[in-house]
Formats: structure tokens, sequence, C-alpha cells
């Protein structure tokens, strides 16, 4: 029997439809049989480049890239052109890919920070879900104390995947929550702990320092943690989401990104921004969709092929 493609890249074509059409539809278009590698051309790619949130240096590095590599082996048409350009993005998003740290021993520990709204909270509950498919032990900190409404958000999580929720009342140190949080865990032996916390401007340095704060009451009750600080980052927002990570990388540390929202936008070259403007700070998840299975590892050459093919 042929084996298709696997049903999560089937979920990751149909997650990045709106890239594929207004990007790569009109890079196959402009790149269409019988068009010249030309002058005319690189401004077309400049411009969808542009549009699709990629940042001026990013594209400028992959035009030069594509033009250097096309004089190199002498191509001029568009279809080679094509190809080398798939190349290039596979290999500037190669260079941003990591996987998830895991602690040597249990429990290992998860931040995730970011700003509002950027789907911190669902992205927990997705990594909660997929961590008890792989049927280990999993508990959730609700150190969003901000919002009374955020730890109800996370008891209601909590008991739809059937696992433990720590809070305090609204408005406790979120510190605190955190230190209870791996307390807990240490005692019944959990394997891995969510940390849920508010999401908050970049800008506003007194919530920045509180997280910096947390990340250290974390690392002192257990050496190591957190083993990721998780930056959630919405891909709607483009451009902008490259500042916040530099920000968040600056007052707080960040050790991976979860890029949500890439289904339903047409700023997916944000992914190439921050391969280019945020260096060392790897694309760990991409969310492609609102569903319990749409929170994926981010691999690059199936994300360049999703969007090309
Ligand atoms: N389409 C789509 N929606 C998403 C994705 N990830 C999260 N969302 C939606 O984004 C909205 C906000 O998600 P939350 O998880 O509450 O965001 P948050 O960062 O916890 O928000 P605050 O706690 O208020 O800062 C929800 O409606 C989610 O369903 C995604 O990958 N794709
Ligand atoms: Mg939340």
């Amino acid at each position: 029997m042929a084996q298709g493609p696997p049903a999560w890249f089937g979920r990751l074509r149909q997650g990045l439809e709106k890239m594929r059409r207004e990007f790569g539809g009109r890079l196959k278009d402009a790149l269409a049989a019988g068009a010249r590698l030309d002058a005319a051309l690189l401004e077309d790619l400049e411009a969808l480049l542009v549009q699709a949130d990629a940042g001026i240096p990013a594209t400028t590095d992959l035009l030069g890239e594509l033009a250097r590599r096309a004089r190199e082996s002498g191509a001029r048409s568009a279809e080679a052109a094509r190809a080398v350009m798939e190349e290039i993005i596979a290999e500037r998003l190669a260079a941003l890919a990591g996987e998830l740290s895991e602690a040597a021993r249990p429990p290992t520990v998860y931040l995730l920070v970011g700003v509002n709204g950027t789907g911190k909270t669902t992205s927990l509950a997705k990594l909660a879900r997929r961590f008890r498919a792989q049927g280990r032990s999993v508990l959730l900190a609700a150190a969003d104390t901000f919002r009374a409404a955020a730890a109800e958000q996370l008891v209601v999580w909590g008991e739809r995947l059937g696992v433990p929720v720590i809070r305090q009342a609204p408005g406790a140190d979120p510190a605190a929550v955190a230190f209870d949080a791996v307390r807990a865990a240490l005692a019944r032996g959990i394997d891995v702990v969510l940390v849920d916390t508010a999401g908050r401007l970049h800008t506003r340095s007194n919530l920045m320092d509180e997280l910096a704060k947390l990340r250290r009451v974390v690392a002192r009750e257990l050496p190591g943690a957190p083993h990721e600080v998780l930056l959630v980052l919405d891909a709607t927002t483009g451009l902008n989401a490259v500042q916040q990570a530099r920000l968040f990388q600056q007052s707080v540390g960040v050790t991976g990104i979860i890029l949500t929202k890439l289904d339903g936008t047409a700023k997916g070259g944000v992914l190439l921004a921050v391969a280019r403007e945020v260096p060392g700070v790897p694309v760990k998840l991409i969310g492609v969709g609102e569903g319990p299975d749409d929170l994926q590892p981010f691999d690059p050459a199936a994300f360049a092929r999703a969007l090309f093919d």
C-alpha cells in the first residue's frame, strides 16, 4: 500500500493555507516557467518577502544569496530560482529550529511567557495533552494571578485533561505559585510542570522583573529549572514579534519560541526575521490552528515544503 504524507503534514499544510496562497502562490506565479531571473524579478520577490513580514535584513540576505547561487551555477531560469529559493528558506529556518530540552531527572519545568493574548494558556494545555498522551504525569501552575479568570481557565483545562493544578488566591505572588508547584511536583514525583504566566507588555519593566524573579525562585528550588523559558509569539502581529523577542530575551532570558496563529496569517515571513534578528533563540513549536493537535514541533524542511508544494 502506498504511504501518503503523514497526517500532521496535512494539518501543517492546511494551517499554512493563507501563507501558501498569499506568499507561496504569488512566489510561484513570479517564478513561472519562462520568467528570467533578472532585476525586475528580484524586485518582485523583495516585495513578496517584505509583505510576508520577513523584514528588510532577512529579505536582503535571502535575495543576495539567491543571486549569488544563481550566478555560481549559471542558472538563469525562474524554475531554478524557485528550487534555490526553497532551499535557502529551508536552510535559514533550519538554523532556527530546536527541540524542547528536558531535565536529566524529572520534573522538567517549562515556563510560558509572552504579551497578552498570544496563546500562552492554550499552548500550555496543548502541551499538557501531548505529554499525557506520552504517558507522562503533568502538573499545571496557575502563576497568572493577575486575572481571577486565568486560574479558572487553567482549572477547567486541568479537569478536562485529568491533571492537577496548583493555584493561589487572585493577586498572589506568581513566584510563590511556581514555588508551590515545583515543591508539589518533587513531592508527588511529577514528570512535567507547566507554568502559565500573565500576559504582559514587554515594555513594562516592573512586570518583566516579576518574571525574572519567578525564574530565580524556581531555579533556587530546583537547580537547572526552568528547563525552558518559552516565549509565546503571535504570528499575526508580524514584525512586532521580533521586538517582543528581543526585550523578553534581554530581561528574562528566553530559551525557545512558540510561534502561534500561523494559520490565518500571511505574515509567516516573521520566522525569517526572528531567525536573523534574534539569533540563539530557537523556534521549538508552532501553532497552526485552534485544535488540540495543532501545536507542532517546528520542522523547517516540512515548513518550507508545505509553503511551496
Ligand atoms: N487560530 C489560532 N488561534 C490560536 C492559536 N493559539 C492560540 N489561539 C487562540 O488565541 C486566543 C488567546 O489564547 P490564550 O491561550 O488565552 O492566550 P494567552 O496568551 O494565555 O492570553 P492572556 O493570558 O490573556 O495573556 C484563544 O482564542 C486561542 O484559541 C493558534 O495557533 N491558532
Ligand atoms: Mg493566559
